[in-house]
């Protein structure tokens, strides 16, 4: 398979490229620089409407964009997924908590902070945004003040969508609550945990 990604570190291809290395899977990485639009060319829009990474492409060609779908296309039939009726639910409420509850405030952030400009940011658009971000780990927090991790106590794909950002949240500013911070030491600790990648441009702190 193959893995469109963006050349500056993102959250969202960061999940693909985990669960990838945790399924000991080999792919390809095709990096496009999101910053100069190269995601919304025509031949990238033939693979994703939408003009964004991460796009997975099947060996067939098929294309398959939306981090969290590609996590259930790789994760199916593996002990990454759940195989149980209400469990495969909890991983989808968690994975779309993730967009849109969480990824919104967190990830788009991360973005203005370190290759955007905050400056640039309509009067109180931070203010929302670090708000959402908190609101979102308190969320996080309670269900794991009782938990190993977010679904049947097993770790699977509902922690690695929200492993993605969370893990920059601290470097962020946000208040990091102590069962998250646990609930990310203990996904650190996964056999198979690879680290998000480097800025090549410098921006962005380590692990962020
Ligand atoms: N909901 C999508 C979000 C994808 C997304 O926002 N991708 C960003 C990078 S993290 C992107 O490609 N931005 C470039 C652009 O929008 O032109 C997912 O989970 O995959």
């Amino acid at each position: 398979v193959r893995l469109y990604d963006s050349t500056i570190p993102s959250g969202n291809g960061y999940k693909v490229h985990l669960l990838l290395a945790q399924l000991g899977l080999p792919y390809e990485t095709v990096e496009l620089d999101i910053l100069r639009s190269e995601s919304r060319r025509p031949d990238f829009l033939a693979k994703n409407p939408n003009g964004r990474i991460p796009v997975l492409e099947l060996d067939d060609g098929t294309c398959l964009a939306e981090s969290n779908a590609i996590l259930s296309y790789l994760a199916d039939g593996t002990p990454f997924a759940p195989t149980d009726r209400l469990a495969r639910a909890q991983t989808l409420q968690w994975m779309f908590f993730e967009q849109y509850s969480h990824e919104p405030y967190v990830a788009v952030l991360k973005f203005w902070t370190y290759w955007g400009g905050l400056e640039k940011l309509a009067p109180g658009k931070v203010e929302r945004l670090r708000a959402g971000g908190q609101a979102a780990l308190g969320v996080m927090a309670r269900h794991l003040e009782t938990r190993s991790f977010f679904v049947g106590d097993r770790y699977g794909i509902a922690d690695i969508a929200l492993f993605a950002y969370t893990q920059s949240a601290g470097a962020l500013g946000f208040a990091i609550p102590a069962p998250v911070a646990r609930w990310l030491e203990r996904v650190r600790e996964q056999p198979g945990y690879v680290s998000i990648k480097r800025d090549p441009l410098g921006k962005a702190p380590r692990e962020a």
